[in-house]
């Protein structure tokens, strides 16, 4: 092939140049794409088989009698949901994977909540409602955008593996997304924020990804 078959015009020499020398380094490759797993577990996780707990620390301790879930921002119609009302939704039993960004993976974890989809039918967000800002009764909030939780595997959760959620996973009750880092999961979960743009949770504020795919490793930035 001779220089006139290509096309002509200026390309971007110094990007190329850019990605031709991180292609040589390996640069963001984990080397973990021949585990024979690798269509369940995302690059550069390890399985476990126990339950790390990971917070901040403050672990509310929250009768379900104390506990509320209060939804508000870019809807139609806010809600404030006690116990006896949530119990009172449509529950499912879901099995999902969770994967932390520390980099643990947990398979098979059997859970009951009420779909968020749920939710989101009562609350109908606004068309000005992007993404969700999710507090919790420890002081902590993480950002999702609304198109990760319309979703039919993402729910609020009071049961894992037969049992009552128990206070250090985020009882009485938490968020599970289980197609995004773990961080996003609220446990304690207390009160929904529709935004119309995009807010940095507690994690995103640290240097955490805004999204957070596990199988595109947003782990960071
Ligand atoms: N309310 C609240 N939710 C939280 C956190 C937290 O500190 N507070 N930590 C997050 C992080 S970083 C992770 S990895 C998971 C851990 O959930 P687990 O303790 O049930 O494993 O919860 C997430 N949800
Ligand atoms: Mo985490």
């Amino acid at each position: 092939m001779s220089d006139d078959d290509l096309p002509h015009g200026d390309v971007n020499a110094k990007l190329i140049r850019t990605k031709e020398q991180w292609a040589k380094e390996g640069r963001a490759l984990t080397g973990t794409s021949a585990d024979p797993n690798q269509m369940r577990r995302p690059p550069g996780q390890r399985v476990t088989t126990d339950f790390p707990v990971l917070d901040l620390g403050l672990q509310p301790n929250l009768a379900q009698g104390d506990w509320a879930l209060s939804v508000a921002g870019q809807v139609t119609q806010p809600l404030k949901w006690d116990w006896a009302t949530f119990m009172a939704q449509p529950q499912l039993s879901y099995i999902n994977d969770i994967h932390c960004v520390t980099t643990w993976s947990r398979y098979d974890n059997l859970w009951v909540g009420v779909p968020m989809r749920t939710l989101l039918d009562k609350v109908k967000p606004l068309p000005s409602a992007k993404v969700l800002m999710v507090k919790s009764y420890d002081g902590y909030a993480t950002n999702i955008p609304l198109a990760d939780v319309d979703r039919d595997d993402v729910f609020i959760a009071h049961t894992w593996q037969g049992k009552p959620l128990d206070r250090a996973h985020g009882g009485p009750a938490r968020l599970v997304v289980p197609h995004l880092y773990f961080w996003k999961s609220a446990k304690w979960i207390r009160h929904i924020t529709f935004l119309d743009r995009d807010q940095p949770g507690y994690w995103e504020a640290r240097g955490y990804h805004m999204r957070g795919d596990p199988w595109k490793e947003q782990r960071y930035g």
